[in-house]
């Protein structure tokens, strides 16, 4: 097994969610007022917080500290996904390795780090490697180090997000393409919007031998899913309350992140956890050009992560044009690594 399939993650800040405008740092000197994210971007935020249901999106978790602090998640011992995923790869490795094939071009959105990558590079004899992310600067480091730990590798990185029309380089070979896509990651997803993702994936992978593996989180005891999502060390509300800051970072806002208090439960009806933050007492927040009174107890939405049964997860794939569906599954069925043809 190679070594990186069994070390802790380390996701990039901003990677570990590949969706589309996230802000690691303020860096959009162009923004025309206060805060620092570009003008529809603030507009979309602020739209979010004005709802009745104040709702902002999970890709707000991710500026520095929060990358930090999403990589202590997946070190703490409630924390499951990670480490299971990884114990899949090392149950399941040789396996893996024989169905997925070798000599493969892989294709990781959401890459960051590329530290799965590098694992999964060296087990398949992989010929290229092209990694996608949001967090271009980021991962142009990334993949220098896995282009020198993996001497052979056709490694690339590309800016930019799978689902707002990025383009993959031109001379990319069109067969044997895998696409990867670890950390059940998709389950932030609502299910139309997981769905157009599958389908976007599968025209990646689209040529001769084309291929994806994927990782996903199953539905489970509720009271493990609880435990995952309000730890007893408190790393999971620090992290959920961070985006307050990030947020004000990025509009300007005034969030006092310590008068909110974090809220996980499982919706079983949805089959998700959802994650908010609860104000504290009443209070107003602003920001340039506007604000919002919250009631005591009132709630801000920050994050869905489903739980998708692996039958419905496979009859996803289908519908996005995937067949023959195959999943790993660590020993207590708690995820699963699935593999499927385009
Ligand atoms: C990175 C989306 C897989 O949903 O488990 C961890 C993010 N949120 N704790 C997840 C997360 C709260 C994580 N994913």
């Amino acid at each position: 097994m190679p070594e990186a399939l069994t070390a802790e993650p380390r996701p990039s800040p901003v990677a570990a969610f590949p969706l589309p405008g996230s802000h690691a740092a303020c860096l959009d000197e162009a923004a025309p007022t206060p805060g620092c994210a570009p003008a529809a971007e603030r507009l979309q935020i602020i739209d979010g917080l004005l709802r009745p249901q104040a709702r902002i999106s999970p890709k707000y978790f991710y500026d520095q500290r929060g990358s930090a602090l999403f990589e202590a998640i997946t070190r703490l011992p409630e924390y499951y996904p990670t480490r299971t995923e990884r114990a899949i790869f090392e149950r399941h490795g040789q396996d893996i390795a024989r169905v997925v094939g070798s000599r493969r071009v892989v294709i990781e959105p959401g890459a960051g780090s590329c530290e799965k990558a590098r694992a999964l590079c060296q087990l398949l004899d992989a010929t290229h490697f092209v990694g996608i992310d949001i967090s271009a600067d980021y991962l142009h480091g990334a993949v220098e180090d896995l282009r020198r730990a993996v001497p052979g590798l056709d490694a690339r990185a590309v800016g930019g997000d799978l689902t707002a029309g990025m383009k993959l380089p031109g001379d990319l070979p069109a067969e044997r393409r895998l696409v990867f896509y670890p950390g059940s990651s998709i389950g932030n997803f609502d299910p139309p919007a997981a769905q157009q993702l599958l389908a976007a994936m599968h025209a990646l992978a689209a040529g001769a031998g084309g291929a994806i593996l994927l990782g996903i989180d199953l539905p489970k005891d509720v009271a493990v899913l609880q435990a995952a999502y309000d730890d007893a060390s408190g790393t999971t509300a620090a992290f959920n309350r961070n985006a307050l800051v990030h947020l004000n970072r990025l509009i300007g806002s005034d969030f006092d992140p310590g008068q909110w208090r974090h809220v996980a439960f499982f919706d079983e009806g949805a089959s998700r956890i959802e994650m908010h933050l609860a104000a504290c007492r009443p209070q107003r927040v602003r920001w340039p050009g506007g604000g919002r009174d919250f009631a005591a107890g009132e709630r801000i939405h920050t994050e869905n992560s489903y739980k998708y049964p692996l039958p419905v997860f496979m009859a996803m794939l289908g519908r996005a044009g995937f067949r023959q569906p195959r999943a790993w599954l660590d020993e207590r069925g708690w995820c699963a690594l699935v593999h499927a043809l385009a």
